[in-house]
């Protein structure tokens, strides 16, 4: 037999690990499943076969990530940093077969196994490390810069538990951990050679350097491992494949030794396991600031990382520390990464020496900040003993920069005190507090709110005095939701037909969906529009039935809100609209609106009461509107549990109807109602957040307008709202809040609704009784406009015709052009 040549036998070798065709990727898979997982095929499980694929395909990422990661290192290259506690990716295999364009490839492959490609997809446990979002938002980002070919690195963090499960038990929300890692993550590569040490506590110190200069040095009192777990970033159909850097705590090797020697091993254990603790868990609390010391550890363990890491990048392409803001643009994503200023300026100035003014010039031109919330009680603010306790060196420099920051204020504003106390660094109401925003802000070049509505108001409220200071710093970018993973992979009909009528271009120019719009004229393609929505609706029904045992009807009008629990969320007032159908369906045989089935889902954080309660009444509602034969023809009500990325992509393109229904001047921006109309869902929603650009883009015809507006909120606010007068009003409103609290959903059971109703009646900081009336309105004009199919259909046509600003792709750029100042960066493989 002859033997191959070796350069031969290497070109197969690779070619196994590289190959698209599906005869390469079957062997591939063979391969791994064999000597990586260690199966033998006959005994494999599905998860096995999974771990097979993945890593067949990590492979095919292998090249093209070496060969962008080399690229980047280049002199010269500007590299954008997403600093951000969350990054709420979803499932990897069938976003990176997209990618790659192997889609169809690895069907064959799997199909020559006597496999199937969705049976394997179904096994991914995706990495939940985020909340909401803010999470996702930024995971779209990731997938819009390797598309874009911009060097965009992720920085996070890799906690071992992601949001926690959502299972419903007797109606209500119950925490399970999330055990992500617990077979295993075979996209990540742990780099344990890529660590840096983070310290706490202690005390700082001055000392006197050897050219005699007067230094200050922190002198810690405990320190862990960040060790970095990279995950890469595949563009669509290019070769740049950017990173997601996950920082893992791991305790330093000699740890207290002290009470090692004295004997005491299992105490010095015990500090181990401790110190490990900084990245154990995601904190499950969606807006609210935490407030807790282990949070504060987390953020400073993120940031402290990432910069050491930045600057060991910086010295390996050889290039001075002076030269840190013209090789890195660091993005700040909200506040969670924010104590980074104090981070940089401490490191500039203790490690490296620099001068104060030398320093806070890299500081500035290196950092910008993204607001994503104006709520008072999600504004973080920490303890001043807190951050003294754990960050005492970083404390005397956020002194330092807030005494000259203030100085700048008083000359700008001589005489002003009030001024200068509203911006300082240091809340001095009650205890001392330090403000991250402002902390944010002060040491940014540039600032942006993520929706123009929300970029108004930040310039005009929350950041009003800072906006005065520095306008040119303020800008909107309004955000964006990757086409790639909420249409392409989320809506393989809609994807066929819309590529059929436009090409594919619309996957990466998402403005080319316009040329949808002449179609929403032509009565054969609205029936091929309306069969696509109708099959995701049967699939969303089975996963429903599935999972729930709730029976819709993929007929009827899907009428969904997934998002957090949040009071300024409104889903109550949701509910206030279905207790209303109900009660006249109950009332009145001859009404007949169209059949409707209400779909929620979405997790509350674990400590928010009224939320909770929130889950409980739809659940309670749902129970007996379901069970009833008078109205179960004409409405259903479900809940998707355990919302997550996974089931994500089976309600947006399954809905009709989108709510967006916040109090206006509450939502940033949103993006769920980007990925529902993008989907061809109707919006029925307020003037907030980004619903505006969605109205003015889709046209206001094709909108359901309802609400209060943000001036209208302010004006009922000062005139003092009661909702009182609201229930004396309106009969029915009233009507419905007794059908509620006097127990008709909770078998008679007063108790449980109380407080939630008691709210509602009394206080109502969200206007749900204000806004109840005109709610109700609107939908009666959602019931009539889908009465005419056809007009239905052109409806929704025209909106997803429409939205092709909401591409992250678009966003994406906008922050890079205008902020990051990162032009594309071409990869070529070696
Ligand atoms: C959220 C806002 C949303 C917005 C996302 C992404 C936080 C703090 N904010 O309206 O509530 O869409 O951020 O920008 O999670």
């Amino acid at each position: 037999m002859e033997r191959a040549q070796p350069a031969q036998a290497a070109a197969t070798a690779a070619h196994e690990r590289t190959g698209l065709d599906a005869a390469s990727l079957a062997g591939a898979i063979s391969s791994h499943l064999r000597y990586t997982v260690g199966r033998l095929p006959a005994l494999a499980t599905p998860h096995d076969r999974y771990l097979a694929v993945a890593l067949t395909v990590r492979d095919r990422l292998q090249h093209r990530w070496a060969a962008t990661t080399l690229r980047y290192l280049q002199p010269g290259t500007r590299v954008g940093c997403y600093l951000s506690a969350e990054f709420l990716l979803g499932p990897h295999l069938g976003n990176n077969l997209l990618n790659l364009g192997i889609e169809d490839a690895m069907r064959e492959a799997l199909a020559s196994l006597g496999d199937d490609l969705d049976t394997i997809l179904g096994q991914e446990e995706e990495p939940g490390l985020g909340n909401g979002g803010l999470g996702r938002l930024a995971a779209c980002y990731l997938d819009s810069a390797a598309t874009l070919q911009r060097p965009l690195v992720g920085y996070g963090i890799r906690y071992e538990f992601g949001i926690f499960d959502q299972e419903i038990r007797d109606g209500w929300q119950v925490e399970v951990t999330d055990k992500w890692l617990a077979r295993g993550n075979p996209w990540e590569i742990a780099k344990p050679e890529v660590a840096y040490l983070v310290s706490w506590g202690g005390h700082a110190e001055s000392w006197r350097d050897d050219q005699g200069r007067e230094r200050r040095r922190w002198v810690p009192a405990s320190q862990v491992h960040g060790v970095a777990y990279d995950t890469p970033i595949q563009g669509y159909r290019v070769d740049t494949c950017n990173t997601l850097r996950l920082w893992s705590a791991q305790a330093v090797q000699s740890f207290d030794v002290d009470a090692f020697n004295t004997g005491d091993y299992y105490s010095a254990v015990s500090q181990k396991v401790k110190s490990e603790t900084v990245s154990k868990v995601l904190y499950p609390n969606d807006e609210p600031a935490a407030g807790k010391r282990l949070r504060l550890s987390q953020q400073y363990f993120l940031v402290s990382c990432s910069l050491q890491d930045m600057l060991a990048l910086l010295a390996r392409a050889g290039d001075p520390v002076e030269a840190f803001a013209d090789r890195f643009a660091v993005q700040l994503n909200d506040t969670h990464p924010a104590i980074a200023v104090a981070e940089l300026m401490r490191l500039l100035l203790d490690e490296y020496a620099l001068t104060w003014d030398q320093a806070w010039a890299i500081t500035v031109r290196t950092f910008g900040y993204t607001n994503h919330t104006l709520l008072p009680e999600a504004l973080e603010t920490w303890p001043l003993p807190l951050f003294a306790e754990l960050l005492p060196r970083h404390l005397e420099i956020v002194y330092e920069i807030n005494a000259r920051f203030l100085d700048l204020v008083r000359a700008r504003f001589p005489g002003d005190e009030a001024r200068v106390r509203r911006m300082s660094l240091i809340g001095e109401e009650g205890d001392k507090t330090i403000r991250m925003a402002h902390l944010a802000v002060v040491g940014s070049h540039a600032v942006n709110g993520v929706a123009a509505l929300h970029s108004a108001l930040l310039g005009t409220s929350l950041l009003r005095d800072f906006h005065d200071l520095w306008p040119e710093r303020f800008s909107n970018k309004t955000n964006g939701v990757t086409p790639r993973r909420f249409v392409a992979l989320a809506n393989p009909g809609l994807r066929r037909l819309i590529t059929r009528e436009v090409g594919d271009g619309w996957l990466t120019r998402l403005e080319a969906l316009r040329g949808l719009a002449p179609h929403a004229e032509d009565p054969g393609f609205r029936a091929e529009w309306r069969a696509v929505k109708r099959a995701n609706k049967a699939r969303l029904a089975a996963y429903i039935a599935s999972t729930t045992g709730v029976l819709l009807d993929p007929d009827w009008l899907f009428d969904v809100q997934v998002k957090r629990f949040h009071e300024y969320k409104r889903q109550h007032l949701n509910v206030l609209h279905i207790v209303s159908r109900y009660r006249r369906l109950k009332a009145d045989r001859g009404f007949a609106p169209p059949p409707r089935a209400f779909v929620f889902g979405g997790k509350a954080a674990p400590g928010y009461f009224l939320a909770k309660r929130i889950i409980k009444l739809i659940h309670a509602v749902a129970a007996t509107v379901n069970a009833d034969p008078e109205v179960n023809t004409r409405m259903r009500v479900a809940f998707v549990p355990n919302f997550n990325v996974q089931n994500a992509v089976l309600v947006y393109p399954a809905a009709d109807l989108s709510e967006q229904i916040s109090t206006a001047g509450k939502e940033a921006s949103g993006t769920g109602n980007m990925k529902f109309t993008l989907n061809g869902a109707l919006t029925i929603g307020t003037l907030d957040g980004a619903n505006v650009e969605i109205r003015e883009e889709v046209g206001a015809d094709n909108f359901f307008l309802f609400g209060l507006t943000v001036d209208e909120v302010a004006r009922l606010r000062r005139d003092g709202y009661r909702p009182e007068a609201c229930i004396g009003a309106d009969g029915e409103l009233a009507a419905v809040l007794d059908l509620i609290d006097g127990g008709h959903f909770s078998g008679g059971d007063r108790q449980v609704f109380d407080a939630l109703v008691r709210n509602l009646r009394h206080e109502d900081p969200f206007l749900v009784l204000a806004d109840y009336r005109a709610y109700l309105d609107c939908q009666a004009r959602v019931d009539e406009a889908w009465a005419d199919q056809e007009r239905w259909t052109r409806m929704s046509i025209l909106n997803a015709a429409r939205a092709g600003k909401f591409s992250s792709d678009r966003a994406i750029r906008e922050y890079c052009d205008d902020i990051w100042h990162l032009p594309p960066v071409s990869v070529a493989l070696g």
